[in-house]
């Protein structure tokens, strides 16, 4: 009963910093339209189809966020994350038949894109006269495959993007979605890939211009983000299947911070990476196994979001036929 009661005001003051961090977050400019891109996307994702199966629908996040330092920002606090894993995983969920709701940091890697050069539009075309524009041989096939598959989902209405820049857009956005699935049940994944930051100036308390060099070094407090990943577990979306990721630098806590990940916010699954080697390798931790999942070396399969989302479409299967287990 102690215990309990414990938890419970534990998560009154969680609720509670959680109220506060969206009370005093800037609005959403265009929440009206998001809203109604949602609500329009998952109303026909939610028709069965011919065949009287539910569409899948799975919440990818993707990118870094930023903390701004100023409210008419001009510097903020970044991160490393480019986006990759969220846009090829995005890939491979649309070819699992999953309807997807990218939620990408502005300027990130994109579904089709991941192969394209840094500059894809210098080093992707080029001039053929005064007039005309055409697309260098040795890019096309994957220029004509990003554009035609990206055309093909999102007017298909099975890929809905959503860009993010700050940690304020982006924990509205993703209340935002985890609200628009609950009706999807167990049919819907949150698949939180984003590499979200653990700090922020709250809005009031930020500077509202260009913070001035000239007083000295700079002497500023960073609070903690409040952890809604329990909340978008109990709350916010309780029976969708959760997966949260887990990175580190130092290998030999990884397995031990995903473990306490996954019992602390009650997620499904923890998808444990090491900085340096996760294009090679992730481990999958659940409360009854480990599985390491490996960049498969064959020919033509560049991804280890490929056998990622394999396994994950898998497990997601087993849950939709028994949530409770
Ligand atoms: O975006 P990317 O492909 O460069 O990296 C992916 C990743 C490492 C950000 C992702 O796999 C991840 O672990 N996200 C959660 C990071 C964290 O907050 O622990």
């Amino acid at each position: 009963m102690a215990l309990t009661n414990g938890l419970e005001v534990q998560k009154e003051i969680l609720d509670a910093e959680i109220k506060s961090f969206f009370d005093s977050a800037p609005p959403l400019k265009d929440s009206d339209d998001i809203s109604g891109k949602l609500e329009e996307f998952v109303k026909k994702n939610s028709v069965p189809s011919g065949s009287g199966e539910v569409r899948r629908v799975v919440c990818v996040t993707s990118g870094g966020t930023t903390v701004p330092l100023e409210q008419q920002c001009v510097r903020y606090i970044d991160n490393f994350s480019s986006g990759h894993r969220g846009a090829a995983s995005t890939e491979y969920f649309l070819k699992a038949g999953y309807a997807v709701i990218f939620l990408y940091r502005r300027g990130s890697c994109q579904p089709y894109c991941t192969s394209l050069p840094d500059d894809p539009l210098l080093e992707s075309f080029e001039c053929t006269d005064d007039s005309n524009i055409k697309v260098c041989q040795s890019h096309s096939e994957v220029v004509r495959n990003a554009i035609t598959k990206t055309h093909a989902a999102v007017t298909g209405g099975l890929l809905l993007k959503l860009p993010f820049t700050t940690i304020f857009e982006y924990l509205q956005m993703l209340q935002m979605i985890a609200f628009s699935i609950r009706s999807l049940g167990p049919h819907a994944i949150l698949y939180l890939a984003a590499a979200v930051s653990d700090f922020y100036v709250p809005w009031k308390s930020m500077a509202e211009h260009k913070i001035q060099s000239g007083s000295g070094p700079l002497d500023m407090r960073l609070v903690q983000v409040p952890k809604m990943l329990l909340v978008l577990r109990k709350d916010w979306a309780p029976r969708a299947f959760c997966i949260s990721f887990k990175l580190e630098t130092d290998s030999k806590i990884l397995l031990e911070k995903a473990d306490m990940a996954l019992k602390k916010y009650k997620v499904h699954m923890v998808v444990a990476n090491e900085l340096s080697t996760r294009k090679e390798e992730v481990v999958v931790v659940r409360s009854n196994e480990k599985i390491s999942v490996r960049r498969n070396q064959s020919p033509g399969v560049v991804d280890v979001e490929c056998p990622l989302v394999e396994l994950i479409v898998g497990r997601h299967s087993a849950y939709i036929e028994n949530p409770d287990l």
